[in-house]
């Protein structure tokens, strides 16, 4: 199927066709103008800065870490510090990183555990979180396990759920929002024997791509202001701004991955093309989705194929964001199709089941909302307290969330994140999910005057597990609460 440009933007412009659509992201172009700090609908948003020169650097393709592989385990240090990169051409960048690393990458196998001694060597507390993992509470990054500057400490990841594109990223007190900005962001991909046996692209046709935003001074230094949401205009993928990447005639499995704080990136190609969306957070879709622009809030991960033997060798294919803010450039990075190449692969026309999850026990009420007077971002009214715990699920009980967004005076959007166990969405606005979202969630987009439903059933691990908003800045304002999961 192919279309233009103009038509996607109709597609994903037009009120009519909102319902087909992952949820309303055509209404969430305003929105997310509004993402942190609330400001009146009325006021116009200043135009952002365009960024830098697009495609002057080539992709930064990164191989994954080297495990040591003992019994069946395969075992990694990581080290967070900071570390001088180069992220723009010709500049020095103080990033802060794991093992001197852009967007490291770890490929893991299901079955097969990792296990990660980390080390940290930053000025600031450090939590590593796997986002997406099914873990053991005393490996999931709990803020009251944050390392201190000099500490070290073991993460267990058993790797016992289904593949899927997840990351490791800082779950510290405070710290996290900077830590994430400043670059502590992994690539964590689990594969499985079922992934293996269907004819989607692979090996070096399969290529993980970290999408942020991020604002730069003069001199190339990181500019971190928490509030600055709307003044971060340079795009990076895997840490290089808008880069080009060369590829063969034939089709590519993409996945993408929001690593940003705040940004939301709602993507397309520019001129002719199709992006088939195969996956979502929590792995593949029951069926791929056709035509897709995939629209991704912080830490949202979307796998996708593009088939660019439909271009001719020499084409350039543009990949841009179409909800960038005004004044700021769209463009993401460039494919240029530079050779051809033998393509065995194809998309099937049925991917991966999702299971029901069964009967639910119990629904319960999560009220997301920013409270102008104190500035913070409160979860059924109340910020978040490590020493209070806000509810309490039954080892292996099904539950439904029932989630609104009660910002309907600020616009505000917000991104519902539970750790633990996946889930899927019941109902968006009292109507069944769009097909890309469809698959299995852990992190939940809800527009402000939207309500969501979701189930989940929690399994495997008992202890204290969070729930929290992943706009960054939210969470740091409060917008988090803590479950006491018990057997
Ligand atoms: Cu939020």
């Amino acid at each position: 199927m192919l279309h233009s440009r103009r038509g996607l933007l109709a597609t994903a412009g037009a009120s009519v066709t909102l319902a087909s659509l992952p949820m309303g992201w055509a209404m969430s172009r305003p929105a997310t103008a509004a993402a942190s700090s609330p400001a009146p609908a009325s006021a116009p948003a200043p135009a952002a800065e365009p960024g830098s020169a697009p495609f002057q650097v080539p992709l930064l393709v990164q191989s994954p870490l080297r495990p040591r592989r003992r019994a069946g385990v395969d075992h990694y240090e990581l080290t967070t510090a900071e570390t001088d990169a180069t992220l723009l051409p010709g500049a020095t960048t103080r990033i802060r990183s794991f093992n001197g690393t852009i967007a490291p990458l770890i490929v893991a196998r299901r079955g097969r555990p990792v296990v990660i001694e980390q080390v940290n060597r930053l000025p600031v507390p450090f939590a590593m979180h796997l986002h997406g993992g099914h873990v053991p509470a005393d490996s999931d990054g709990h803020p009251r396990d944050q390392l201190e500057p000099g500490r070290s400490r073991i993460f267990r990841y058993p790797n016992t759920q289904q593949a899927s594109t997840m990351w490791l990223h800082d779950h510290s007190h405070h710290d996290h929002a900077e830590n994430v900005y400043r670059g502590l962001a992994a690539s964590y991909v689990l594969t499985d024997e079922f992934e293996d046996g269907l004819p989607l692209p692979k090996g070096r046709y399969d290529v993980t791509l970290q999408l942020r935003d991020a604002a730069f001074a003069a001199d190339g230094s990181l500019v971190y202001d928490p509030d600055g949401f709307r003044r971060r205009p340079e795009y990076l993928v895997n840490g290089r701004p808008r880069p080009y990447f060369e590829v063969a005639a034939r089709k590519y499995r993409l996945r993408l991955l929001n690593t940003s704080n705040e940004r939301f990136f709602l993507l397309g190609l520019r001129g002719e093309g199709e992006i088939v969306q195969i996956s979502s957070d929590g792995g593949l879709l029951p069926s791929p989705v056709p035509a897709a622009t995939p629209g991704l809030w912080p830490a949202e991960r979307s796998e996708v194929v593009v088939d660019f033997s439909r271009y001719p060798i020499g084409s350039q294919v543009v990949l841009e964001n179409l909800a960038a803010l005004p004044g700021e450039a769209p463009e993401v990075m460039r494919f240029d199709v530079v050779r051809e190449a033998d393509d065995p692969s194809r998309i099937p026309d049925r991917l991966r089941p999702v299971h029901d999850q069964g009967e639910a026990a119990l629904e319960r009420e999560v009220v997301l909302r920013f409270d102008p007077a104190t500035g913070r971002h409160l979860i059924n009214g109340q910020a978040f307290d490590m020493d209070r715990t806000d509810f309490r699920p039954r080892l292996g009980q099904t539950e439904i969330w029932k989630i609104t967004n009660a910002d309907t005076a600020f616009g505000i959007p917000h991104s519902l994140h539970i750790h633990l166990n996946h889930f899927t969405v019941v109902d968006r606005g009292g109507r069944p999910p769009a097909p890309a979202e469809a698959g299995l969630k852990d992190t939940v987009a809800v527009l402000a005057g939207e309500t969501v439903r979701i189930k989940i059933k929690f399994t495997d691990y008992s202890g204290q597990f969070m729930y929290h908003c992943h706009l960054l800045q939210h969470q740091m304002m409060g917008m988090m609460g803590q479950m006491e999961i018990t057997g």
